[in-house]
Formats: structure tokens, C-alpha cells, sequence
């Protein structure tokens, strides 16, 4: 799948879509991307003037002066809420609804526009009467809900700084979020229901702020979900409904720079701890509303889902800014794809009339084996006649997912949107606009008209059509990560490395374009990055947490092709005792995959765990990564192996599984 360049078996554009689309045609894109070359600033001005409602217009585009920190707008005041919510209710369609929203158990409620402007003002009244200020950070760890969107819109409206914690990751992972954004109010539910499971929430807040190092968070607001009981600290814990009910339902945004934070996402890197990828609120609300308009071509009738979670920025872009900017109504669904089966997904599109489907290759694949082995979730038992576009996201999809997917879901007749994009670069920048582009199974096509993506070699030089090479970006764009929170070298190095000329923006992605097309490729991650079911996990990160165990001495984490969840995560582990076998390394094994889990989360848990009596590794004592991936795809190694120390462990470690 990765490192292939597709055959280009084209898909074109139905007419039927084109000739509504609002990119209805490649000579209309190519006009796009003319106009942002001949006047860069220009082309990003004219778009955030007409898609968005400025309190101060902004008399300057963008600020270059100090490279990489770029800015955008910045004179400009606005607030992300009020694009929202206040200019739709005063536009008059205060009735239309919002969100429709679907618990893990089946429930579903219809929220308005005028509903969310009044929740999300009650909230911004308490958190102010708790003494949250413009720029304060406020941590959200909540289940999918529409609790969720309103909280991070309160935050919006006020000014305060969110940063969501997906609700999988374990205390610790939670602990270091909020020591690290200095968060001062965390906002929480008692537990979530997933797979019609109650699992804990506050619980897990309660032993984040038990491990320490949280003493910046004063208070807790906690949102009744299923109503299990959690012991609450007084003077500290609130429920979020009893303050809510008093609060007046009226409260002013807050006006800020278009440079002010919207938000922190933690996100996995190659090195250490996960880095705070800070947004701005001006630029951030211009790509996502854009996107949203062009790549999903959103119009006022549709019924948009996003399946992500709110954790992920997919599910800020795509659930909590961009469908609410354009006015739109959108699903959020609480749940999981497989319960109570595998058929969740087709029966909650016909039943809410989805129109446009946004979801990862990862949940695909899943739902492809449930159907073929089981013809009554098969979505062919459904009516998908409702939906009109199909988008993937979060890694590769491989072109025989990609052909189910068209054929099974969209029937042949709706496009497939696989947008490429990043935590760091806040909404689409390589991906097909459906009204514009001919479609081959497994690329992202073209960029987003205005995003100045580019395959180049080592030196920065671009590499001919048909050659691989290394993602960048030439061109500063409004929705881009501004710094890394609390530390702006770590974001210089990272995205701005010196190899480039410090002028690149490094995805850390590989691609390659079509020698006929120019059609873009992702071939995958070239740092130390995992991708499993479109989870991002830093390698090191999963090292760390296997060698705090006590009995490990040493390990070393690579990523091995998985069929279902893209990448697996495979560990090889040195013991500080002799190398177990038989039950005991499968005791062991069970052992170190839970303390993944309870370090990092569960998503963090190694697929493979092989024990040996040490790891490859160079006279100079590097582990040799490259050999061990080898190994964990179940290779045999043919590379020269004589720089090795120890070159006897391959053989072992192959043995091992
Ligand atoms: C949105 C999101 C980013 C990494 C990125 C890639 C991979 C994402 C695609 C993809 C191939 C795609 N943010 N990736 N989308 N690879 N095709 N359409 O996923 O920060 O969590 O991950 O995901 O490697 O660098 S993320």
C-alpha cells in the first residue's frame, strides 16, 4: 500500500455533482490556485474578509517578520463563537438545527442553533463566575456530546484557551496535558458510554490531579452523563448542570486577536513528550470554514458527519468549528462503529439522511470484514440513497478499501474526498475538491488552492513527477500551528529544520506525485511516528512507558504493516532478567501491554511483544531500528549486517514471536 505509486485508473467527476459543486470544474480549481500565486496575501485576505465576521477588520494579511512564528490577520479582532452561532441566529436561522446528536445507546436529540448560542453562553457565564479569564487555559476531557462542542465553544466565546484530552488516554497522559498547558479548570463528565460500556471519566481527572503537578487547576466542572456516582471535592468539584441553570443565557463574546489561541492539541512527536500544537483563532476559522465549503462542498441542506472524536482535531475542525462557521447541520454521534453491531454506521445514515459521510480508512476496514462475514450488517441491507460525498482521513486507505467504500457506501456515484492534513496544519492541505477532481483510489490529488505543498529531496530541491521524496510546504498558510506551547525552539526545529534552509514547513510525511497526473501519494511517516487507526503515536513515547516497568532494562517500539489498523505496534523487550519463553513471556507480555495501556492509554498498547536476550545495535550502541522493522514484518534480513555488535540477536528475535 505505502511506497506504491497507484496505477491511475481515474474516477471522474459525475456531472451530476459538478455541476452544482461550488468547485465545479479543474479549470475553476486551477483559477484558484492562479489567483493565490499572483497575489498570495491578496487571496487569503479576500476569503477571511467574506467568510467570516470581523468585530475590527485586520488592515494587515500576513506578518513574515519573524519566521517561522508567522501571523496572520493579527490587527484583526473577532470571535471564533460568534462566527458559529450569534451571525446564523441573527441571520434568522436560530430554528435550523445544529447538531443532531446520537447517544452510544441509541437516544437521539436535535439541538438548534438558537439552543447551542444559549448553552454555550450559560457555560461562558459560569466559567467566567469561576474566574476563568481571556487566555487562561481550561483542559475538556468528555465524551463525544454535545456537552463537548458547547464547551469548546464557551471557551471560544470568552477567550479561554481549550485543550482537549481525548477521552482514552490514561491519568498520567492526562496529568502531563494539563501540567504542561497550566491548565486552571478542567471540564469533565462523571463517566462515557462507549460500546455500551460506562467508563470512567472524573475518576481518572481525580488520579491525574493525584499524581501532582496540577496545582494551577482550581476548579472542576463535571457534566451528569450516566449518573454512576464520583465523590466530589469540595470547593473544588461542581456539577455542571446545577451552575448552568442559574447562569443568564446572555453573554458578549469576547473580542480577540485574530493571533489569540483558540486552542492547545497535544500531539505525538518523534522525540519525548507529546507537544501542545498551539492555533490562532482568525486564520485556524478561515481554512476551516473554507475547507469545509470547497472539499465538502457543504450546502444548507445537507446533514454532514464527522465520525471523529472531539479528542482529535479532526473533530475540532470538522465537528466543533467548521460545520458550525458554515451554518451547517451536522451528526455527533457518542459511540463506536462496531456496537450494538457492525452496521452502526449505515443504519445511523439512513436514519438521519446523511449526506455527507466523513470517516477513517481504519473504521472502513473494520466495517468491510464485519460485512463480509456477516450479510446482515452489510450496508447493501440499508438506504444510503441520502448520502452525495464520502471523505476519508488519518492515513493511507488502501485502493481496495477505497473501491469498497465508493461502490458499497456511495453506490458509484459519490465522490471520495481523502484529505491530508495534520494536527499542525489545522484543516485540509492536500485533497481532492469533488466537483474539480478526477479521482484515483489512494491519492489525496492536488492541494487545497492556496496551500503550496511540495515533494523535494534532502536539499530542498523539488524531485521530478514519479520520484518520492519529502513533504513540505513553501508557503506560510492562515491555519498553520503558531508555536509549540511553552516551547517555541522544539517547534523551530521540528517543523522548520535548518536542512531545508529553515524554509520548508516539514509535514514528517513521504510522498510522491503521479508521473502523469501530479496527483500526490502519501507514502507514510519518515520520523519516529506511528500511525495505528489513524492514531498518532510517538515510538518513544511507547519506549518510555515499557521501560518505567521495573522488570524491563531495555526496549525498542517499530510500526509493522497491519491489514485492519494500518500500522501495528510492535516492542521488542530486553528483561532485566533471563529472556522468558512459553506461558511465562505470554504472562509477561500481558503484563507490559497494561502497563502501556495505564501509562499511555489503550490505544498505546503493542500488538507484538518479543522478548530477546539483547536488541541490534552498531558498535556505537545505536538500536538499529531499520533491522527490527524488518524483523517485526516477518522478513527475513537481508541487509549487510557487519556494523552490528551483536549480529546473533536477528536470529533470535526473529524466532521470537
Ligand atoms: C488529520 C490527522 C497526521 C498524520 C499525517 C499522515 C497521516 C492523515 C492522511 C494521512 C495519508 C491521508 N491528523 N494522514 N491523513 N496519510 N492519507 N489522507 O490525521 O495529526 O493525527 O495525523 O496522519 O501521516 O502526518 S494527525
Amino acid at each position: 500500500m505505502t511506497g506504491t505509486n497507484p496505477t491511475p485508473a481515474l474516477y471522474p467527476v459525475p456531472d451530476a455533482f459538478a455541476s452544482k459543486a461550488r468547485v465545479g470544474s479543474r479549470a475553476a480549481y486551477d483559477q484558484l490556485v492562479a489567483a493565490a500565486e499572483a497575489d498570495y496575501a491578496g487571496y487569503w485576505a479576500q476569503h477571511a474578509r467574506e467568510l467570516l465576521a470581523w468585530n475590527k477588520p485586520f488592515t494587515k494579511t500576513l506578518d513574515e517578520s519573524q519566521a517561522p512564528f508567522f501571523k496572520w490577520f493579527e490587527d484583526g479582532e473577532l470571535n471564533a463563537s460568534y462566527n458559529c452561532l450569534d451571525r446564523h441566529v441573527e441571520a434568522g436561522l436560530g430554528d435550523k438545527v445544529a447538531i443532531i446528536f446520537e447517544s452510544d445507546d441509541g437516544i437521539v436529540s436535535k439541538v438548534t442553533y438558537k439552543e447551542l448560542l444559549s448553552r454555550v453562553s450559560r457555560l461562558a457565564n459560569v466559567l467566567k463566575a469561576q474566574g476563568v479569564k481571556k487566555g487562561d487555559r481550561v483542559v475538556l476531557y468528555l465524551p463525544m456530546s454535545v456537552d463537548g462542542v458547547v464547551a469548546m465553544q464557551a471557551c471560544a466565546r470568552i477567550g479561554a484557551t481549550h485543550s482537549v484530552v481525548f477521552g482514552g488516554f490514561s491519568a498520567q497522559s492526562l496529568r502531563d496535558r494539563i501540567e504542561d498547558a497550566g491548565a486552571v479548570l478542567v471540564i469533565t463528565a462523571d463517566e462515557q458510554k462507549r460500546g455500551g460500556k460506562n467508563l470512567p471519566l472524573k475518576a481518572i481527572v481525580d488520579e491525574a490531579i493525584s499524581l501532582g503537578g496540577c496545582d494551577s487547576v482550581k476548579q472542576m466542572l463535571v457534566v451528569r452523563r450516566t449518573g454512576g456516582s464520583v465523590p466530589m471535592v469540595a470547593g473544588r468539584d461542581a456539577w455542571l448542570d446545577e451552575l448552568t441553570a442559574s447562569a443568564s443565557d446572555v453573554c458578549a463574546p469576547e473580542w480577540v486577536s485574530a493571533e489569540h489561541p483558540l486552542f492547545l492539541l497535544y500531539t505525538s512527536g518523534s522525540t519525548g513528550k507529546p507537544k501542545g500544537v498551539q492555533h490562532s483563532t482568525g486564520g485556524y476559522l478561515v481554512h476551516a470554514t473554507l475547507t469545509t465549503q470547497w472539499t465538502f462542498d457543504l450546502r444548507p441542506d445537507d446533514v454532514f458527519w464527522c465520525t471523529a472524536d472531539i479528542g482529535w482535531v479532526t473533530g475540532h475542525t470538522y465537528v466543533a468549528y467548521g460545520p458550525l462557521s458554515c451554518g451547517g447541520t451536522q451528526v455527533v454521534f457518542e459511540g463506536v462503529p462496531t456496537y450494538p453491531d457492525s452496521a452502526r454506521f449505515w443504519r445511523m445514515i439512513q436514519a438521519h439522511k446523511v449526506s455527507i459521510f466523513y470517516t477513517a480508512p481504519t473504521a472502513i476496514r473494520a466495517l468491510i470484514k464485519a460485512a463480509e462475514s456477516n450479510a446482515e450488517v452489510h450496508p447493501k441491507q440499508f438506504d444510503l440513497s441520502s448520502l452525495r460525498l464520502l471523505g476519508t482521513v488519518g492515513e493511507p486507505i488502501n485502493p481496495a478499501a477505497w473501491e469498497w467504500y465508493h461502490r458499497e457506501i456511495g453506490a458509484g456515484k459519490c465522490p471520495i474526498v481523502d484529505t491530508f492534513w495534520q494536527t499542525e496544519t489545522g484543516g485540509h492541505m492536500i485533497t481532492p475538491l469533488p466537483g474539480a477532481h478526477a479521482l484515483t483510489p489512494g491519492s489525496c490529488t492536488l492541494p487545497f488552492p492556496g496551500i503550496d505543498a511540495a515533494v523535494v529531496d534532502e536539499t530542498g530541491k523539488e524531485v521530478p513527477w514519479g520520484q518520492g521524496g519529502v513533504l513540505v510546504v513553501r508557503k506560510p498558510w492562515p491555519s498553520m500551528i503558531r508555536t509549540i506551547w511553552g516551547d517555541p525552539e522544539r517547534f523551530k526545529k521540528s517543523y522548520y529544520p535548518a536542512d531545508f534552509g529553515g524554509k520548508y514547513y516539514l509535514a514528517g510525511d513521504g510522498a510522491i506525485r503521479d508521473a502523469e497526473t501530479g496527483y500526490f501519494t502519501i507514502t507514510g511517516r519518515i520520523d519516529d511516528v506511528l500511525n495505528v487507526s489513524g492514531h498518532r503515536m510517538g515510538t518513544m513515547e511507547i519506549e518510555s512507558a515499557l521501560v518505567s516497568h521495573p522488570l524491563v532494562a531495555e526496549a525498542a517500539v517499530v510500526g509493522r504493516p497491519d491489514d485492519l489498523t494500518g500500522e501495528a505496534i510492535c516492542a521488542f523487550v530486553v528483561l532485566k532478567r533471563p529472556r522468558p519463553t512459553g506461558d511465562e513471556a505470554k504472562k509477561l507480555a500481558a503484563e507490559l501491554r497494561n502497563h502501556v495501556g495505564h501509562e499511555i492509554g489503550p490505544i498505546a498498547k503493542p500488538k507484538d511483544i518479543r522478548f530477546g536476550d539483547n536488541l541490534p545495535k552498531t558498535r556505537s550502541g545505536k538500536i538499529m531500528r531499520r533491522l527490527l522493522r524488518v524483523i517485526a514484518k516477518g522478513d527475513a534480513v537481508t541487509q549487510d549486517t557487519s556494523t552490528l555488535e551483536n549480529p546473533a540477536i536477528l536470529d533470535q528475535l526473529a524466532q521470537s514471536n
